[in-house]
Formats: structure tokens, C-alpha cells, sequence
């Protein structure tokens, strides 16, 4: 580690601050070149610390930067990891007003419903799978805090990568008859389709970015709690969204979820 305990809390209260009143901020590195990947998730675990505090309550977490376009675009081998608060979940086609955000973008996911905890490390698909209760199709709705959209890996890591909003719909599938690598998904923007993709994009196997999570969260001694959402990361690059888009995805064997951005 590289900071400082007040440090730390600093950064916490600039990036939680920024979230809370909608203003893109300079990426913390700019400031601290020497924030290393401990330090990053000191910094978000402080920001979760906070949202707590104002009562918010831990719905879920989130895998990012699995898809191999954006692992190559940002030059790294690992996912980050993420946290997701009830204050993110959108009801099924209800309306996301543009007014709370920065500078919104979506992309296509796969949800993670789990029965009972996950744990690493050593935790691979199998144990992933076999404690999902079923999967469901998801739109994340990203929106960096920093200038631009623009960061490096431990700034993201720091402003809880980029979480926002997310919206689950379709179906609840179990995963015992799905093979998710060969999942097929259109994402479409005003009825035009957008993006296209299948689950492989995803480390190989969305299931796959879930076990990296256990198996991060084992080194400080956490598990995926039983009762969690997870999302396993974008399928395809994120688009940007403005007031009066419609998103709508399609996840083959999964059905559909929509959104509309006012
Ligand atoms: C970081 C978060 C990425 C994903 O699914 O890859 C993410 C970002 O691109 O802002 O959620
Ligand atoms: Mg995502």
C-alpha cells in the first residue's frame, strides 16, 4: 500500500462525493501516481463504508473489464471487481432519468442469482454454477466519475467500477440445461441493433468471471454471500446512452430486458 489511512478516507469521500452530486472529477491518479491495485480497493471498500452508513444496503457485486475487447483496450489480464447497492437496481422497463447521471453508457450482461455462498479460492465454473439458484438477462448502466469516462485500472477499481445502475428481466433460467459460453445477445438502441455478442466474450465463460471474484474476494477472507446478484461483466463494448434512448437486450434462451433513459 501506498497511502495513508486518511488518504485513503479522502479519496473515498472525493469519489463518493462525486457520485452523490453527479460531477465528473480528475482521476485520483493524477494526483497519487502511486496508488497501487490494495490501495484502489481500500478506497472502495471505504466508499461502500459510506454508502452503508447512509443506509443503503449491499444487493450485489459485479465483475468488470471481462470481455477481452476491454481487457486488451485497458491493457490488463484481470477483472476488476465491484459492489452494487439497493440505490442501483431499476425495476423492468421503468424510465432512468439522465438528470441523476454523468454520463451514462450500457452494456449487455448476465446476471448471477446464487443460492448458497461461493467461496475461494480454487473456485472454478463448476462451483459457480452449481450455487446458482438460476441467471437472468442483464443491462448494467455504467457512469465514471472521472472526467471524460477516462481513467486507468486502479482509478476505476477505486470509483467502484464505474456502478450505477443495473436492470434485470426475461426469464429466470436455471443453468443446469444452458451452455452460457454459447449464449447469443443483441443489444439494440432505438430498435437498431447496436451490439452482438455470445457469453464466450466473457473470460470464456461468464461463470468463469464469477469464480475469479470468489476466488479475489478469498484473499481478505470473503465469500459471495448466498441471496446475491452478481453480474459477470459486459459482453461487448458499453454504448453511450442520452435522454429519450430506448435499450432493449435479447439474451438467447434468457428473453429480453428494456430500459428508456428520460
Ligand atoms: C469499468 C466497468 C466495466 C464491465 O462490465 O466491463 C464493467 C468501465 O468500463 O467503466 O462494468
Ligand atoms: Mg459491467
Amino acid at each position: 500500500m501506498k497511502l495513508t489511512a486518511s488518504q485513503i478516507a479522502e479519496l473515498a469521500e472525493y469519489l463518493e462525493s462525486a457520485h452523490l452530486e453527479r460531477r465528473e472529477v480528475v482521476k485520483i491518479t493524477d494526483r497519487y501516481p502511486d496508488i497501487d491495485m490494495d490501495d484502489a480497493y481500500a478506497i472502495q471498500n471505504q466508499v461502500r463504508q459510506r454508502k452503508l452508513a447512509r443506509g443503503e444496503k449491499v444487493v450485489g457485486l459485479k465483475c468488470g473489464l471481462t470481455s477481452y475487447a476491454k481487457m486488451q483496450q485497458m491493457g490488463v489480464e484481470t477483472p476488476i471487481f465491484g459492489f452494487m447497492t439497493d440505490a442501483y437496481v431499476v425495476p423492468e422497463a421503468s424510465e432512468i432519468r439522465m438528470a441523476e447521471l454523468i454520463h451514462p453508457k450500457v452494456e449487455p450482461e448476465i446476471a448471477f442469482f446464487t443460492k448458497t455462498p461461493i467461496r475461494g479460492p480454487g473456485c472454478d465454473i463448476g462451483a459457480v454454477l452449481a450455487a446458482t439458484d438460476f441467471v437472468m438477462a442483464a443491462i448494467e448502466v455504467i457512469d465514471s466519475r472521472y472526467r471524460d469516462f477516462k481513467f486507468d485500472l486502479v482509478s476505476v477499481i477505486a470509483d467502484n467500477t464505474s456502478a450505477t445502475r443495473f436492470i434485470v428481466g426475461g426469464k429466470a433460467t436455471p443453468v443446469a440445461d444452458l451452455d452460457l459460453a454459447k449464449l447469443g445477445v443483441v443489444m439494440e438502441k432505438n430498435g437498431k441493433v447496436e451490439m452482438v455478442g455470445a457469453g464466450a466474450a466473457v473470460v470464456g465463460h461468464p461463470a468463469t468471471a464469477v469464480a475469479m471474484l470468489a476466488n479475489h474476494l478469498a484473499a481478505s477472507g470473503e465469500e459471495i454471500p448466498a441471496g446475491s446478484i452478481i453480474l459477470s461483466g459486459g459482453i461487448t463494448e458499453a454504448i453511450p446512452v442520452q435522454a429519450g434512448d430506448s435499450i432493449s437486450l435479447q439474451v438467447q434462451s434468457l428473453g429480453g430486458v428494456t430500459t428508456r433513459f428520460v
